[in-house]
């Protein structure tokens, strides 16, 4: 169902300002687009006055004045009411680098690189799902207009790589692809399992990267009853390509870049962490075929995770690990209280069977890769805490080898009978865990109000499900230990576009609105990553 785009009445004047060039790097301008009621003046001493401002795009840390001019957009809805005022609502891009750059250590140069993560809202979603837009205007529904900007958000922020979710087929086929590709981006598309018609779609600017290896993951698995749900997600592993003059050479460590909408069902908490156990053991996997080539590999992981911070399965990508004994369901993404729930899920072990073939430390049973190659030497297997357990009493593992040194207390083929009758301890075998390094771009909570942050909005208020995670870099002590090859390592967080509070939001009448056109904020961070010269 297209929305109809019938004029509507109007009290203000829309203008925009735009700067048709894209910001590629840290010192150009962008985009500065203004919404502004005729009554009303721009300036900056009227904070409580309903004005529009962006400032600059990403390494522009000041404000740009505009002109007025026609939002281009607008020429389909020539008059616009502008029933509730505006308020000045700002997403600034913030530079976190130090003004004077310190000197790299040793023979280094680095690239820097833009990411944008970005939940598009499907069209066909939308649709079905009304009553999450009830308070929309219905013009801002409206499939082509809401195109047109997000087309403009995309050049805007200039992302080299784009992962977006909820990108309906149709639309990618015969829209954003197109458009897309005339940008320089080259693009991956999965569309969900099932009758759902959206998917994820990961894109990157041709001249900044090359691909070395892409798995588009399904999370729908007959076999696993538990796995039952169509979400997909797509792991692209990217060679950062460096021109210097007219030489294009590939430079620096592989990126890994995974893009994921997972399961949105907020009491199904046990099926979110088996998805994205799958993706951790995906991006292991990918990271593992590096090391076999000696090669290091930095990792951005994002999307659309419906599941709010500091929850399990946040606290599970963050710390590394989740004692999970016991926890209700719905606490596993946080995103509603289901307490007052009578029949409340609650997880026990194991979380999935062992039949899909990933451990609780989140990697695969046996190296898919290994096993894809069909090398006559696999690599070493990987066993589930299921199994070792029934090793755990089993007499042969106390029989020491015949060659092996008698070392009374260590080496003894008798357990030690002190600890026989200790309690099991029931902690190791209810955690899960992974070996990836993660950061998170955003913090949760806006500097100065300390309100939380919100990526999504709907009639009920706002959330934040969206993230941009990454392998952080080392700090300078523990890589000058570790020694030369490892100071390339970890991305550097330089710069970030901040978000919205919920009461921002509200004042704009919601998500989506006549500036942003999804129910989700787009996720935009800049990172550099150290080169070997
Ligand atoms: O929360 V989302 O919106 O990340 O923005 O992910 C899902 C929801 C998306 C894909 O399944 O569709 C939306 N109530 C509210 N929203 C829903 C529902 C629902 N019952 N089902 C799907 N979505």
């Amino acid at each position: 169902m297209e929305k109809s785009q019938a004029p509507v009445e109007t009290t203000a004047e829309v203008s925009e300002c735009w700067d048709e060039s894209r910001v590629p790097t840290a010192d150009t301008s962008k985009l500065v687009s203004v919404i502004s009621p005729t009554h009303l003046k721009l300036s900056k001493e009227h904070h409580d006055q309903p004005v529009w401002h962006f400032p600059a795009g990403p390494g522009l840390a000041q404000e740009v004045q505009c002109l007025r001019w026609h939002f281009p957009t607008m020429s389909y809805y020539p008059s616009m009411k502008l029933t509730v005022p505006f308020e000045a609502v700002w997403r600034i891009w913030e530079d976190l680098a130090e003004s004077t750059p310190t000197p790299l250590p040793f023979t280094k140069t680095s690239i820097d690189f833009t990411v944008m993560s970005y939940n598009i809202l499907a069209q066909d979603l939308l649709e079905t799902n009304q009553d999450l837009c009830i308070h929309c205007p219905p013009e801002v529904l409206n499939w082509n207009y809401r195109y047109s900007l997000l087309l403009e958000e995309i050049k805007k922020w200039g992302p080299d790589i784009l992962c977006l979710q909820e990108v309906q087929e149709n639309h990618y086929r015969e829209q954003l692809h197109p458009a897309l590709c005339q940008m320089g981006y080259t693009c991956v598309y999965k569309r969900r399992t099932g009758t759902k018609t959206d998917g994820c779609a990961t894109c990157y600017r041709s001249s900044c990267f090359s691909e070395v290896a892409l798995t588009q993951l399904e999370y729908f698995r007959p076999e696993t009853e538990l796995l039952d749900r169509h979400n997909v997600g797509i792991v692209l592993l990217l060679q950062p390509v460096v021109t210097l003059g007219s030489e294009v050479k590939k430079k620096g460590p592989p990126l890994c870049v995974a893009n994921t909408h997972l399961l949105f069902n907020p009491s199904r908490g046990d099926i979110k962490l088996a998805q994205l156990a799958i993706m951790l053991a995906e991006i292991d996997s990918m990271i593992k075929s590096c090391k076999a080539k000696g090669k290091r590999c930095n990792i951005i992981l994002c999307g659309d995770f419906n599941s709010v911070p500091r929850m399990a399965l946040y606290q599970l990508i963050m710390t590394g690990q989740l004692f999970y004994r016991n926890l209700p369901a719905w606490k596993i993404s946080g995103q509603e209280e289901l307490s007052y729930k009578t029949k409340c899920l609650r997880l026990s072990r194991p979380l999935w069977p062992s039949s899909l073939g990933i451990t609780d430390a989140c990697r695969y049973t046996v190296d898919n890769k290994a096993l894809k190659s069909q090398s006559p030497k696999p690599g070493k297997c990987q066993y589930s805490h299921d199994f070792m357990l029934r090793l755990r009493y089993c007499p042969a593992a106390y029989v020491r080898p015949q060659d092996l040194e008698l070392l009374p207390g260590v080496t003894d083929d008798k357990p030690d009978a002190s600890k026989e009758n200790q309690p099991f301890d029931k902690r190791i075998i209810h955690i899960i865990s992974h070996r990836l390094n993660l950061e998170s771009v955003y913090k949760h909570t806006l500097p100065g109000s300390g309100n939380p942050e919100v990526t999504a909005f709907t009639s009920q208020g706002g959330n934040t499900v969206d993230y941009i995670f990454y392998s952080p870099k080392l700090g300078s002590t523990s890589y000058q230990k570790a020694g030369g090859d490892v100071a390339s390592e970890g991305l550097k967080l330089i710069g970030v576009l901040s978000l919205l509070s919920e009461e921002a939001l509200w004042s704009m009448n919601g998500l989506p609105n006549h500036i942003f056109p999804s129910d989700h904020l787009s996720l935009v961070a800049k990172f550099q990553l150290d080169i070997l010269e």
